[in-house]
């Protein structure tokens, strides 16, 4: 290499080098408003849920148990914790959350603090512990752990006294103490009313706001699990979505400030659930939505809604209105009374699945080319490219002063689709207010949709597939510079 060859390299590499560095002392975007926990993080990214609801009520038909049935009524002979989870698994379930004790106070584990409880039910000669072995089915197939534990009590004598309270104390602590990591802990809002109460058979009253002490309890499950989420109407960490349809709103934001159905102070089970839906735009807490929703009408299993499980069909509809809107699918599939998911439950979960599967076995957008009126610092930390990494991590982000950038994807020729996802990078905070995609057809850009909340996930799925080389996504609304994380553009089949 001649010398002035030579210098030249270096002297390219120099340059290379300083703009390297240059690149690097780009800062990061400022946090916007309040941010998600650690754990927030990792539940936004678990996406779909299973809930299982199973007790007395399995076996008597009923959705809500009095308090009064005899614990020799559960026995499910084949009860099969593996192959129930080994379904929610291939469903694509991450995590798994029982009915530990609902309402009636049955106690699926044997616990110490009642004889209301698995230890007199002939199921295992007495011996059995179904949260035990769903926990551990759970670990098996590496989906994680939660638990419900009806504050509301119909069978025990104290509910509605001070004396209560220690109870439900002490069942929360062995379930958080004896079964390794909960992720979830999920307090439901139905409280007081009538119930068998030891004999006493009638209706009792509870003061939502003060008789259970929810800070307390909060604090427990800090001090025992402080990674899980807390669920219930009014928080502190996920909120009810406000329905039991399992729809977020059009528009749902992460934040939310919850207030009671009168106004002033919210409780679990004392919440204006209509706002629930929504959340509220730069809210000054973060509490993003979950939505619970049976595969059959109701809860519990009955024989009766053999007929009624929900269509493939109609569990995607629930996937794109619940995870595409930046919330959390919690989907209810109740073992039957032998113990296991019914036929239909399985075929039906796993049609939703493979659905899904085909849909993002391909992102159009990993192999097109990406072009953004903007690149923060014109720095490849935070270029177009990261949108189709698939690390939730990194992100595309522009200058402080560009709020609506638009990015133009060239795809490798001709191409189908009628899925669009976003997802903002929410560890910064949620940002983007709205947004439009255009396809460009015959020279012409075209709007295809448009939408306003991203947050964790955005789906915006389109009435029928369009075709096109170039695509176009604007955003519309931001108040700040954007941070977004990923970026796909799918076909759903038929
Ligand atoms: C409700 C309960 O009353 C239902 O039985 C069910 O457990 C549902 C998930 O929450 O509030």
């Amino acid at each position: 290499m001649s010398t002035t060859r030579r210098s030249f390299v270096i002297g390219s590499m120099l340059a290379a080098g300083c703009a390297m560095a240059k690149a690097e002392h780009v800062p990061s975007p400022a946090p916007f408003g309040v941010l998600p926990a650690a754990r927030h993080l990792r539940w936004q990214r678990m996406e779909t849920n299973a809930f299982l609801h199973f007790t007395v009520n399995t076996f008597t038909d009923r959705e809500w148990g009095n308090g009064d049935e005899d614990p020799a009524l559960f026995n499910p002979a084949a009860f099969d914790a593996d192959a129930i989870v080994q379904t929610l698994r291939e469903a694509g379930m991450k995590g798994v959350i029982l009915t530990c004790k609902h309402h009636d106070g049955f106690c699926l584990w044997p616990t110490q603090t009642t004889e209301h409880c698995i230890r007199k039910s002939p199921w295992r000669n007495g011996k059995g512990d179904v949260v035990r072995e769903v926990a551990e089915a759970a670990k098996r197939h590496g989906l994680r752990f939660g638990v419900y534990l009806s504050p509301w009590d119909r069978n025990q004598p104290t509910y509605g006294t001070p004396a209560y309270i220690p109870l439900y104390r002490q069942q929360l602590t062995e379930l958080l103490s004896n079964y390794g990591p909960i992720f979830e802990v999920w307090f439901d809002g139905a409280n007081g009313g009538f119930g068998y109460y030891g004999g006493a058979r009638e209706k009792r009253t509870i003061d939502k706001h003060t008789y259970y002490d929810w800070p307390g309890t909060i604090a427990l499950v800090r001090k025992f699990q402080p990674q899980a989420v807390i669920f219930s109407d009014a928080g502190p960490d996920i909120r009810w979505v406000g329905n039991e349809n399992g729809n977020a709103d059009e528009t749902c934001w992460a934040t939310f400030d919850p207030v009671g159905e009168r106004g002033g102070a919210a409780a679990p089970g004392d919440v204006l659930t209509s706002a629930s839906m929504t959340g509220t735009r730069l809210g000054s807490r973060w509490m993003p939505a979950e939505c619970d929703v049976s595969i059959r009408p109701g809860w519990f299993w009955h024989q009766k809604e053999d007929a009624q499980v929900k269509t493939v069909e109609q569990l995607l509809d629930l996937y794109f209105k619940s995870v595409g809107r930046g919330a959390n699918l919690l989907l209810n599939i109740p073992p039957n009374p032998k113990g296991q998911l019914s036929e239909p439950d399985v075929q039906a979960l796993l049609g939703f699945r493979k659905k899904l599967d085909q849909m993002q076995s391909e992102n159009l957008a990993s192999r097109a080319r990406l072009d953004a009126s903007n690149v923060r610092g014109s720095s490849r930390r935070f270029g177009a490219h990261l949108l189709v990494d698939g690390n939730p991590d990194t992100y595309w982000a522009t200058d402080d002063t560009v709020h609506t950038p638009q990015l133009t994807l060239t795809l490798d020729r001709t191409r189908r689709f009628n899925v669009i996802r976003l997802s903002e990078a929410i560890q910064i905070g949620q940002r983007i207010a709205s947004f439009a995609v255009d396809v460009e057809q015959d020279g012409n850009w075209r709007e295809v949709a448009h939408a306003t909340s991203v947050g964790a996930c955005r789906y915006l799925r389109l009435n029928a597939p369009v075709e096109c080389v170039k695509l176009r996504l604007r955003i519309t609304d931001s108040p700040t510079p954007i941070a977004l994380a990923e970026f796909g553009v799918y076909l759903l089949p038929a």
